[in-house]
């Protein structure tokens, strides 16, 4: 197939080329995280051969104990993006402040936030991990970036991505013209169009969320994923499961084949556990672009405006009909939800009935 020959750099160079103002600096900053994901890349798949496994005895700001590669993959992104000029600031879900760029370079007119690894709980079995990115244009106007040029709301992202390391890595993006997906050739060291213009089911079979979490829910998430599993052959129900644990893989497969992935508030968490600004809002900027929807349960997660840097979202995140289903059912407004109530009132209003009233309908002529 002839997509099969064109390289990362020279897709994003042809990208460039439809916009004439382009200064070249934003093609140069998708470059670099290209090279970045190929260095991480490198050491993902060495992981069990060089001393890289493993926790390194400390806590991340969320309390999760962070592995080496993990540590691994913040430094790499760090240090490529933060020395190329390009950037005015960072943002990692590794870390608990800002990043300031390179000391000795001017401040460039982007900001990165990332999640550095993905699903990192994985890496010691071999499991899909990946790379999460969003790029952002800067709003402050002069001296290094600050907090304000990283909480800005998805709907002003230029471009998002991920980078899945597994069986053959990909990296998908979007700059807001369709997704795109490249997969990494080894031999030649390039990651190649493998998936052009990526469009996702607009209903698809298959649903994603840790369930062991069920009885923390709320009932209209609960009535929702019990919904998903009542045969219905006219809807498509039972839906699969598959819950890999990584975002990015299992986002990843939704998007190729349709489905729904869930990561809802609970008792615990309101806000559930996956974060706005590395992973919530790049994946549903990925999602929209591909046809597909992404959902806090009462809003476009597009449109929320982040007050901190690791704020939390409930994540509802996939195929169009599947989101807006499971919105439905958060907002008690679903039409299987509105039967069953008005089931139980005629019900009740049955049971509440007098008994004279009651024999006179039972009796049949
Ligand atoms: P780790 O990076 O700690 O493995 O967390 C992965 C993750 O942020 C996301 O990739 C998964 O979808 C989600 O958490 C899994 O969380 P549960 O283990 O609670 O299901």
């Amino acid at each position: 197939m002839p997509h099969r020959s064109v390289t990362l750099s020279q897709f994003i160079l042809q990208e460039e080329v439809t916009h004439p103002e382009s200064s070249g600096e934003f093609t140069r900053l998708l470059i670099d995280l290209a090279l970045a994901a190929k260095m991480i890349n490198r050491e993902v798949t060495r992981a069990g051969l060089v001393d890289i496994l493993g926790y390194t005895g400390s806590e991340n700001v969320h309390g999760e104990k962070v592995q080496k590669l993990d540590v691994f993959a913040h430094d790499v992104i760090a240090r490529v993006l933060g020395s190329t000029g390009q950037l005015a600031v960072l943002a990692s879900e590794e870390d608990e402040d800002i990043l300031s760029v390179h000391e000795n370079r001017a401040p460039g007119r982007y900001v990165v936030n990332f999640d550095p690894l993905d699903g990192s709980s994985n890496i010691n079995a071999n499991v899909n991990i990946g790379t999460i990115f969003s790029i952002l244009p800067r709003v402050s106007r002069s001296g290094p970036g600050g907090i304000a040029d990283v909480l800005q709301p998805g709907v002003r992202q230029l471009a998002a991505g991920y980078v899945m390391y597994g069986s053959s890595t990909m990296l998908v993006f979007t700059t807001g013209n369709g997704v795109h997906g490249f997969t990494f050739e080894p031999s030649l060291g390039e990651f190649l169009l493998s998936h052009p213009d990526i469009r996702t089911p607009p209903r698809g079979r298959i649903y994603s969320v840790n369930e062991s979490n069920y009885f923390q829910w709320s009932e209209g998430v609960k009535r929702y994923v019990d919904w998903l599993k009542q045969p219905d052959g006219e809807s498509g129900r039972p839906y699969s499961a598959r819950y890999v644990g990584s975002l990015v893989a299992d986002f990843h497969r939704n998007l190729l084949y349709g489905g729904i992935f869930l990561y809802p508030g609970d008792q615990k968490n309101r806000a559930g556990k996956l974060r706005l600004l590395y992973e919530a809002a790049p994946l549903a900027f990925i999602a929209e672009q591909a046809g597909g929807a992404a959902s806090d349960g009462q809003q476009r997660i597009m449109d929320i405006v982040p007050r901190e840097l690791h704020q939390k979202t409930p994540l509802i995140l996939g195929s169009r009909d599947d989101v807006r289903d499971c919105e439905l059912f958060v907002q008690e407004k679903h039409e299987a939800v509105t039967a069953e109530r008005r089931g139980n009132h005629a019900a009740t209003a049955r049971a509440l009935e007098p008994p004279a009233r009651k024999t006179s309908t039972s009796s049949p002529s």
